[in-house]
This record gives structure tokens, sequence and C-alpha cells, in this order.
């Protein structure tokens, strides 16, 4: 094993994990990065990692163009509130920065109280590890959320698992936790693997690593893929169905079906382990697969075929992506999923599908912001009453909520937002981003913490804080959000010398804490903080930062060890103890026990006049592996690979409406328009379009109204809040209705 540092003749070369900034999910790839007198000389992988094994993708092998971006903000920078929009920034020192904040901060929680300040996360970067316990240890405030419509990414699945399961995030097992990996005589490779709603060869899986997938296909998996589109593993797999989209529901419902009525269950699992097959059974009668053809487009002996398939093998596996979370069916599509994999007896088994404990890095320090933010004011963070499902299981503030609340002024006014890794007008986390940004220029001070600026900062900023990338800064990298984590790794600072007036985000949360809540910030540094954080796993920051990668401890089965439960007792940790095929807590909020199908909001059948007017059916934001959300457009060679925000459309449709390939169109339904290029494809359904999303141009006039360009191609802007669950997730991302027109240019 190599040290994790070396040094030789003035070359530095260091092993860690990568995280963030630039963007990505905590999949903590393992890196080599290498740095002469100051300057970075080059990125690659580390074929000492135990899961990326060298493997990286364009991203950071490209973080040079980051560190050396001309765009890359370098000091704090000021605004007076009258300028937003406007270029008028001044360099500041991170002192008045503080004595900024600190103003704006005691004023508005004297005025208003300390709930009137909002902090918005974006996705899954560094930032998020921060966000929260920030919001209630730093600023005091109960609202830290993620500002997604119906918190329509991980909610609906991590909520689900809650519910059905009572154990974490379930994932592919693809041996991650045995140093030998796949070769461990513990490992089984699955039989089949289900990718739904997933692209993890682009979406890095998450952290979860796409390459991982294509090793098991080597070793002998074969692939369900689930996906209106032909993404190159639904082109090797051995059962598509090629849905339409928002139809999940209906198609597993289907699968069920047919696993119930041709017994191809699992009788001891599910007589010892799981709660309400009985009505499962019964309620899955409704769904034929011949009714799911009609209602996804799939035939029905596709849907036969690949139920027998994943029935009649052991084991077999499911991923399960984002295309479950952004839809309002979604929870129920969810809880269909996985009713199939406990129905077969794939949970927690050598290849099936494992069952998380939450890592207890960390934990303790959320747990004591939480408990020092006290119940009173955590009762009233922003949830409307009609998503009280949400309010007494999910630990945050409800995103369609506070936007109703910064609106109206009621119940209490929102005066204050704090950016924790989040850029959302430009088209990303936000649904119908103009609503959003009007709110936003109503508050009295907006921070933001970014590389470069952005949309965001540029519209409606009043203080923006430069950050130290990735390579730049220590900190600890832990896959899957802190559920199923099976590695922890060492970010590091990597002696490259850029941004001396930049902070990491936990350097910043240690700056502001230790002003505005000395007590709750004792420590000085990273290192001491996260060896704090380290400390229920026994060993410090430093010694991850010498192993590089910790690998964490697992067991199968852990229902029969009883490792799922606060009690010890074996079995689930749910109200019955068992996974619920029906829920016992649903019904307490209006929602059906049982999972069903329910029409997207907007579609062919449940709107049809609509349909008339807007006859396509539009989804977004398929991955690609040059970008992450609205990052990277700055960086020659990612650009080079997606120059432009590309809209697929089927050749049959294409003709239809007069477009080819390279042209532009107009792309609109009743709640906005925007413009993207078409690439006409024979990999996406006829009458389905797949546009983009995060679109916004760097080069560009950053000035108001322009901002970047960011209303040009802000798919977004035809995305509705509000259209979510009874239980208050998942928003129809990628399932909603457009009509589109060729016009002559972007700028149309
Ligand atoms: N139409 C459509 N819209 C979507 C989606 C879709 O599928 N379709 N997907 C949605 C999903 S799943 C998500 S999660 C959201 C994501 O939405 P966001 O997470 O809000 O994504 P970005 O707009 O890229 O904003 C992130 C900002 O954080 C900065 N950043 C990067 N790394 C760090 C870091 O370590 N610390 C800090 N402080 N900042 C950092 C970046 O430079 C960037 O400006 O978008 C959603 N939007
Ligand atoms: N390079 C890169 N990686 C990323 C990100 C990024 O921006 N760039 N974002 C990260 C984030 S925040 C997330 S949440 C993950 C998401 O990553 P994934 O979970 O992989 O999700 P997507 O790539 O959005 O979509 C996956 C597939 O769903 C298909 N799809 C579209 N509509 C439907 C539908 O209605 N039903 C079904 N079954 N499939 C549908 C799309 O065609 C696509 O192939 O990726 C993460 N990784
Ligand atoms: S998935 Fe993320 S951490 Fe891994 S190589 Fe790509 S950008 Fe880097
Ligand atoms: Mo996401």
């Amino acid at each position: 094993m190599s040290e994790w540092r070396e040094e030789h003749d003035g070359v530095i070369t260091t092993r860690a994990c990568a995280w963030s900034p630039p963007g990505c999910h905590p999949v903590s790839c393992g890196i080599v990065v290498t740095v002469k007198d100051g300057k970075l000389v080059k990125v690659e992988g580390d074929p000492e990692h135990p899961i990326t094994q060298g493997r990286l993708c364009p991203r950071c092998l490209d973080l040079k163009e980051i560190e050396y971006n001309k765009d890359r903000v370098l000091h704090p920078l000021k605004r007076d509130p009258k300028d937003r929009g406007k270029d008028k920034w001044v360099q500041t020192t991170w002192d008045e920065a503080l004595d900024l904040i600190e103003e704006h901060v005691n004023k508005i929680k004297q005025e208003y109280g300390p709930e009137s300040i909002m902090v918005l996360q974006g996705t899954g970067r560094e930032a998020d590890s921060y966000a929260f316990s920030f919001g209630y240890s730093v600023l005091g405030t109960p609202n830290a959320l993620f500002s997604m419509s119906g918190y329509s990414c991980y909610g609906p699945r991590t909520a689900v698992a809650d519910y059905v399961l009572g154990a974490g995030y379930p994932e592919l097992d693809y041996a991650a936790y045995f140093p030998e990996r796949y070769n461990d005589p513990r490992y089984e490779v699955p039989k089949y693997i289900i990718i739904w709603g997933k692209n993890p060869l682009y979406s890095s899986g998450d952290g979860f690593f796409g390459h991982a997938i294509i090793d098991l296909m080597k070793l002998g998996s074969k692939l369900i893929t689930v996906d209106p589109r032909v993404t190159w593993l639904a082109a090797h797999s051995e059962y598509f169905l090629q849905l339409r989209p928002g139809t999940d529901a209906i198609v597993a419902l289907a699968m069920l079906n047919v696993i119930v009525n041709e017994d191809l269950v699992d009788h001891d699992f599910v007589d010892k382990w799981c709660y309400g097959y009985k009505a499962l059974a019964e309620r899955v009668q409704e769904y034929p697969p011949s009714l799911a053809e009609t209602v996804s487009g799939v035939p029905a002996e596709t849907i036969i075929g690949a139920a027998r398939a994943f029935g009649s093998n052991h084991p077999c596996s499911v991923a399960w992506g984002l295309a479950l979370d952004e839809a309002k069916n979604g929870t129920q599509a969810g809880a269909a999923v996985m009713d199939l994999i406990a129905l077969t007896g794939n949970f927690d088994v050598p290849g099936g599908v494992t069952l998380a404990t939450p890592s207890p890095f960390m934990s303790e320090w959320q747990a004591n912001a939480l408990e020092a933010l006290g119940p009173d004011l955590w009762n009233k963070r922003a949830v409307d009453p009609e998503w009280d499902g949400f309010r007494w299981t999910f630990a945050s503030a409800h995103p369609d909520s506070i936007l109703r609340y910064a609106e109206r002024g009621k119940p209490y006014p929102i005066k204050m937002c704090w950016f924790f890794g989040s850029n959302p007008v430009a088209s990303t986390a936000f649904a119908e981003p103009d609503r959003w940004l009007n709110v936003l220029l109503k508050m009295d001070f907006n921070v933001d913490q970014d590389i470069v600026m952005t949309p965001t900062a540029m519209a409606c900023c009043d203080l923006f804080l430069p950050l130290k990338t990735t390579i730049e800064h220590q900190g600890v990298a832990f896959p899957h959000f802190g559920t199923n984590t099976h590695l922890l790794g060492a970010m590091e600072d990597s002696g490259v010398e850029i941004g001396e007036d930049c902070k990491s985000d936990l350097e910043i949360c240690i700056w502001a804490g230790k002003r505005l809540n000395p007590e709750a910030w004792p420590w000085d540094t990273p290192a001491e903080f996260l060896t704090d954080a380290l400390k229920p796993l026994g060993y410090t920051y430093e010694d991850l930062q010498k192993n590089v990668v910790i690998q964490q401890e697992f067991h199968y089965k852990k229902y029969e060890l009883g490792l799922l439960r606060p009690d010890g007792e074996q079995g689930f940790n749910t109200a019955t103890g068992k996974i619920e095929l029906k829920s016992t807590i649903y019904p307490n909020f209006g929602e059906d026990g049982l999972p069903y199908y329910e029409e997207p909001p907007m579609s062919p059948y449940s709107t049809p006049e609509l349909y008339k007017k807007y006859p396509l059916i539009l989804t977004t934001g398929a991955r690609n592996i040059a970008m992450f959300h609205s990052e990277h457009r700055q960086m020659p060679k990612l650009r080079e690979i997606n120059p432009d925000p590309i809209m697929e459309i089927n050749p049959e449709t294409a003709k239809k409406y007069g477009v080819e390939d390279g042209n532009w169109v107009a792309i609109e339904n009743p709640y906005g328009r925007c413009v993207e290029k078409v690439k006409v494809s024979q990999g996406i359904l006829p009458g389905v379009v797949h546009a983009q999303h995060g679109w916004w141009y760097p080069e560009q006039k950053g000035e108001a109204p322009n901002l970047y360009g960011v209303w040009k191609s802000n798919i977004n802007t035809l995305i509705p809040n509000e259209h979510i669950s009874k239980m208050g997730y998942g928003a129809n991302f990628k399932s909603t209705l457009c009509k589109i027109t060729k016009v002559d240019s972007l700028d149309a």
C-alpha cells in the first residue's frame, strides 16, 4: 500500500477521495493529485481505492480547468442590496463579512424570530453534511431544507424505505464492504439486476459507482432496464421495459401481479418477515400486465418475462433511481419496487439488495445541534398541515411550504436566505424558478458560498463567500449520504496554492459558528472537528488520512441478527416489526396503505383537453457525464462534450413537428417556455421528449435581466410546484406535457 502523501524534489503526490466542489454526490472516488511548486500538475485515479480501482469520470480528470478557471471567485464579495442584479460587487474581508452577517442575523431574529431565516441546500455536495446543523446551531433556525418541490430527490425513496422497511436506504449489493470485493467468499453475483429509472453510468449511481454494474455484467449478471430512453444499459439488457414517463407504479404492480399469481414468492421469507401479504396479493389483481401495457406502453409479455426472470432466479438485485422520486405517484412506485424485492426474498442476502444502518459519523454532532435548537423552534419549521405525513416522518422543513410562507408572509415571514451549495435560479432545484426569485428578491439579506459567480448570486445575493475546491481542503467523504456507507474516505488539501482567501464549507461553519454560537463551536480546525465526529467509529481523522479509505463492517440478514431495531430484537424497525407490504402509517395521513397507480397530474389521460394543446410528454434532467446540474458549463473540455442544452426526440415525432437535428425549438406548456437544441434519436419513445436541465451561459452577460442567459433554456419554468402526493413527496419533473415549435436561435 502506498503512503497517502509522498514528496520528492518539490513534487507532492497525495492520495485522497474526491467530493466537492465542483459538484458531485458523495461518491468518494479515489484520486492521486500531483502538485509541483504549488501548481496542480495532474489528477489521476487511485488504483488502490477498493471501489473505484483507478477509474475516474471526466469531471475529476478535468479538475485543472476549474482550479485555474477565470470565473473562479477568490475573495469574499459584498454588494449593496439596492444593487442586486448589477455587477457591483466589492471585495471585502472575512472579518467584515462576519460583521455584516452578525448584524443582519441579529436584527432579523429580533424583529421576526429566528424561523424567518432559511438555509437552502442543494444536492449531496459536501456542504450538505453541514447545512442543516449550521442552520440549527449557527443561525438558530429550524428552516434548513432542500428547495426542490416535493423533496423530489431522495426524499420519496428514503421515506418509502423508512415506511416500508424501517431500515435505511437499500442498495444493489456490489460487494462494496469487502476488501476483496467480488472475490469475497461471502458474496454472490446477482443473476438479474433491475435498473429502474436510473442511469448509473452517467450519474455515478450517486455513490454507487456505475462501473460496478459493468463489473457485474462481466461476471454474469443480466439486466432488466425500466426507462423511456434506450440508455447503454437498456441496450445491453435482456428485458427492456420502455415505458411512458410517470407510469412506473403500474409496471411494478403488474410485475407483482405475475409474481403473486405464478407463485414466484419466497413464502418462507414473506411468512416470517412481511406484514400484509394477503392484502397486497389482492391489490395487485387490479393490475394485470394487459392493463399495464395499455397505460405504460410496455408489452405485457415483456412485463411477464421480466417478472418471471426476477422471480425465479436468486439472488437478484435492484438499483432504483431518481425517476421514482420525480413523480407524484413516486412513493407508490417505490413501495411497489420494495415489495418486489421483499416478495422474492432478496433483502440483505449476498448479491441482493443491502439494507443499511446509519453511519455514526457526525451523528452525535447533528443530534446535539437539533437538541440545542429545542422542540418549540423545531415545531415551527415550515410544513403546511396538508403535508402532516411529511411533518411527522421527515426531519426538515418542506420546500413547497416555505415558498408559500415567503410569498404570503404567513404564518411568519421569511427574511433571509443562506444558500449552502445551491444555485436554484439556474433551473436546477427550483420548480417555477421565477416564483422563487420573486420571493428571494424580497429578502432583507441573502448569502451564498460557491466557487464561481452564479445566476442566483448575481440575481439576489448581498454577500458571496469563495470556496476551496475538493483538492484544497480536508474533509470526510462517505458514499450513499450516510446510509449504506460502505467506506469513509479522506478529502485532502493537496498543497495546490490558489484560493488563499477561500474557505471550505466546514471552515465557514467554524468561522461563523465561533462568532454566532461559540459554545456549540469549540473546534479550531476541520481536523479537530472531524476527529470528534469520527469518535464513535473508534478512529481519528489522522487515521483516516493515513489509510485514505476505511471500509465499514457489514452483516447480511441484519433482521435475523437484531441489527435493525433500537431494541436489538429481530425484525424490522416498523410498527409491526416486519416489512410493511401494507403500510400501517399511511392511513393516518389519508394515504392508502397499499401501493396503487395514479396518472401524473398532467398527462394524456388525466388532462385530455390540455393534451390536445400540449401533445408531447416531457421528461427532463437525465444526467450527462460532463456536467453536474448547473455546474461545469465554464470548463472548456467538459463543455465541448455537451456544448448546448439538448432536447431528444424520436425521428417520427421530429418529422411530425418539422424539426431536424441541430434546430432550436421552443418548449412550452401553461407554466413556462424555454429554448433547447434538437437531437433526433431512435433512443426515445415516439411522442416523448427529453430536455436537459440546469442550463445557463457563464460566457454571457451576468447582470440582470440576462443573468448569464439563465431564463433562455430554463426547463424548470415548465414544472409546477405543489403537484405532489398526499404525504408531501414527489413533483413531476420527469413526466409532464409540452409542445414544441421550431425557432431561429437560442435567443428567439
Ligand atoms: N428539470 C429538472 N430539474 C431538476 C432535476 C431534474 O431531473 N429535472 N434534478 C433535480 C435534482 S435530483 C436535484 S438534487 C437538484 C440539484 O440542484 P442544486 O443542488 O441546487 O444544483 P445546482 O444548481 O448545480 O447548484 C449547486 C451549486 O453549489 C455549488 N457547489 C458545488 N459544490 C459545492 C460544495 O461543496 N459546497 C458548496 N457550498 N457549494 C457547492 C455549485 O457550484 C452550484 O452553483 O436539481 C433538480 N432539478
Ligand atoms: N454527471 C452527473 N451525475 C449526477 C448528477 C449530475 O447532474 N450529473 N446529479 C446527481 C443527482 S442530484 C441525482 S438525484 C442522480 C440522479 O441520477 P439517476 O438516478 O441515474 O437519474 P437520472 O439520470 O435523472 O435519470 C435516470 C433515467 O431515468 C429515465 N427516466 C426519465 N423519466 C422516467 C420515468 O418516468 N420512469 C423511468 N423508469 N425512467 C425515467 C431517464 O431516461 C434516465 O435514463 O445523479 C447524480 N449524479
Ligand atoms: S463521480 Fe464524482 S468523485 Fe467520482 S470521478 Fe466523477 S466527479 Fe470525481
Ligand atoms: Mo438529486
